[in-house]
């Protein structure tokens, strides 16, 4: 490995000893630039490597709001301004009590080399708050984004940093977000934020677009083997707004996803989620707030595995769509013995570092978050676009822009990969691609 990329891993490692998930991204994307930095003695000149594993901005802020019965909670706010160096910061808020900064770091610094693969001009941040939606009330949630946005609403802005939706965050809280912002700021500017509702500026296919997009992109993998998607069956993890995109574009292409998990276990549907009402109650699960996937096996009469994970479940792909550090070296093992030829991670670094290595060395096609699940992020981009130009596009042209997006996004890791003599290799490519960019702007930028 180059010795600059080794020592500032290293480094980090030191610095940010208590931040074990943005440890983990920084050695995973930095060791797989190394044949880059090879390539740039100029970068270490600058200290390019120091600069880009510091954020441009970070900061914390006091969330104080009043739960139904009147008692007062106070949380933590998080904004991190990761890398402007492309575009506006553009990234999601995730409300979950496990928020800290390691995991924000974490998602902000896959975002600036997701958001600069998608070949459109964002730059990376990522925000949210250790509160805990599950079980609130409607009142408390819209107040509780009242008290987020009077704090945020200073700090971002259409040309500055675009927040949208992550865990915990969807339509509805976008929505009161926005509200506040107006507001407070008595301006329209519906750019701000992406998710939006469409009666307000929100992209047709945006609900859809990251499950879309990993479909997408996985056509793609399976036609560089000359397979098609029709008939192939689908494991995924996780049961929300990214597990539902993908099962109604499954329907549409003619594949099956036979399997969902949730906080309580996995259930096992070995006809698929395939059809309009299996699809359709997945939003309803999501809606009703309990966060399990018990519910779905009990209406439509199909297995279910308390406490467990679908990894050792035969299917043609595997597809963990579920939360970061999902798939460990065992689960990586069972996977590995079942056969499975596909591993495409949809969620935000669902897998281990070893885990990945495993799971490459064993000779799975192993295929990154940061490209699979860039169509979300694609689609708020071309949000902005319409916002920006006060027009809306019909969801077929969005689709489309969508589709072109994923093919791009597949065709330059391909490339970066082989251009760096290391062949087939989605996960170094998808690092490499999005990393060039940004290196090359703040290149161009000068020192700061
Ligand atoms: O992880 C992600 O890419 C997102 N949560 C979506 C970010 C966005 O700005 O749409």
């Amino acid at each position: 490995m180059n010795a600059y990329v080794e020592r500032v891993i290293s480094d980090v490692k030191t610095k940010h000893a208590d931040e074990p998930e943005f440890i983990q991204t920084v050695e995973e994307v930095l060791t797989s630039v190394s044949p880059l930095v090879d390539a740039h003695p100029e970068y270490e000149k600058v200290d390019l490597l120091h600069r880009i594993v510091e954020p441009e901005r970070m900061f914390t802020f006091r969330v104080v709001w009043t739960d139904d019965s009147g008692k007062v909670h106070t949380n933590i706010g998080y904004r991190c301004q990761f890398n402007g160096s492309i575009g506006p910061y553009k990234g999601g808020l995730r409300f979950q009590p496990n928020v800290n900064p390691s995991i924000i770091k974490f998602l902000g610094f896959e975002q600036i080399f997701k958001n600069s693969l998608t070949g459109l001009p964002i730059g990376g941040g990522k925000g949210g708050a250790d509160f805990d939606p599950t079980g609130k009330s409607d009142l408390e949630i819209m107040h509780f984004c009242q008290a987020y946005m009077t704090e945020l609403y200073r700090y971002v802005g259409p040309d500055i940093d675009v927040p949208a939706g992550d865990m915990g965050v969807g339509k509805r809280e976008i929505g009161y977000l926005f509200g506040q912002y107006r507001k407070i700021k008595g301006v329209w500017q519906n750019g701000v934020l992406t998710g939006k509702g469409l009666s307000y500026g929100g992209s047709l296919t945006r609900p859809e677009a990251t499950g879309y997009g990993a479909m997408y992109y996985l056509e793609q993998v399976l036609k560089h083997d000359g397979l098609d998607i029709k008939g192939k069956t689908i494991a995924i993890s996780g049961f929300g707004n990214v597990a539902w995109g993908i099962c109604k574009k499954a329907l549409q292409l003619g594949a099956k996803v036979i399997t969902l998990s949730g906080p309580d276990g996995y259930i096992y549907d070995p006809d698929g989620v395939s059809t309009e009402e299996k699809v359709n109650y997945m939003l309803e699960m999501r809606a009703s707030g309990r966060n399990r996937v018990q519910d779905y096996a009990d209406k439509f009469g199909v297995q279910f595995f308390p406490g467990e994970k679908p990894w050792g479940v035969k299917a043609d792909v595997l597809m963990p769509a579920a939360t970061q550090n999902d798939v460990k070296i065992d689960s990586a093992e069972k996977i590995v013995k079942n056969g499975i030829k596909y591993y495409v991670e949809v969620a935000n670094m669902p897998t281990t570092n070893d885990a990945l290595k495993f799971l490459q060395k064993s000779g799975l096609t192993v295929c990154p978050s940061k490209a699979v699940n860039a169509g979300g992020v694609s689609v708020s981009a071309l949000e902005m676009s319409q916002n920006s130009e006060r027009l809306v596009w019909t969801a077929e042209e969005v689709d489309e822009r969508l589709k072109l997006i994923m093919k791009n996004i597949y065709n330059a890791s391909v490339e970066a990969a082989e251009s760096y003599g290391l062949g087939y290799n989605l996960v170094a490519g998808a690092n490499l691609a999005g990393f060039s960019k940004v290196a090359e702007a703040m290149m161009e930028q000068g020192i700061f």
